[in-house]
């Protein structure tokens, strides 16, 4: 079972995602538990303020400090995080790597940013992982969220109905997935490869593999190359 809490300052933006797909099976399931908790309701004033201006100034908002302990600490007194994990583009940039290790953990708390980021004390305070899902700016955390949770979320035992499925997908071993096809086996005069109509175990598997390793070859050389560095 792993639990997954996200703080978001659009909590809306999750009510997509984890309601359908493949991570609501996973819930169903009980082998997943996402919370979203909105920072709003830790915000100060009448106004329920989260932000304020950068010191030093510049154009954006920050989020103060404040709202983010209150929420954090309220929400370690519930549940206990083997990470807090802090959703920003400057951030390492997620891979099946981190997925893989994310999704052996018990309990994650994801903070979701926004305007130009989370008062820098919190980062140094609370957060023990910094995340970017790519190099281009999203208008806040959440979506990314979304992304990490659902990588996360599949990888849980039992989620995927053929549990070996993620062991085949594309990135698992440093290589990417070979094509597959479906019927009929003819579609306007195009024809599945031969091989795959056999019902030859070991050959479809040789090919697929082959497969593999050209099209990481030609698409993602980058792959190979940190196959020889390790
Ligand atoms: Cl995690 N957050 C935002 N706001 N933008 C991003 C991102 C995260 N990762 C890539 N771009």
């Amino acid at each position: 079972m792993l639990e997954i809490d996200i703080l978001a300052v659009v909590p809306e933006l999750l009510e997509g995602p984890f309601s359908h797909s493949i991570l609501h099976r996973a819930e169903e399931k009980g082998l997943l538990k996402v919370r979203v908790t909105d920072l709003r309701t830790f915000g100060r004033g009448a106004y329920k303020q989260i932000d304020d201006y950068a010191f030093g100034g510049g154009a954006g908002m920050v989020l103060q400090p404040e709202p983010l302990a209150d929420a954090i600490l309220q929400m370690q007194g519930d549940r206990s995080y083997d990470e807090i994990i802090y959703l920003t583009p400057d951030g390492p940039t997620f891979n099946q790597s981190t997925a893989n290790q994310l999704s052996l953990k018990a309990r994650l708390l994801l903070i979701c940013g926004h305007y130009k980021g989370i008062d820098e004390r919190i980062r140094e305070k609370y957060v023990t992982r910094e995340i970017s899902i790519g190099d281009y700016v999203l208008s806040g955390g959440e979506l990314a969220a979304a992304v990490v949770v659902d990588a996360i979320g599949r990888l849980i035992p039992g989620v995927l109905s053929d549990e070996t499925s993620a062991l085949m997908d594309s990135f698992q071993d440093d290589l990417l997935a070979p094509p597959v096809y479906t019927r009929p086996a003819e579609w306007e005069g195009m024809k599945v490869p031969e091989v795959l109509l056999s019902g030859h175990a070991a050959k479809i598997e040789e090919w697929r593999y082959e497969q593999s390793i050209e099209r990481t070859k030609n698409r993602r050389p980058d792959l190979l190359r940190k196959d020889e560095e390790a």
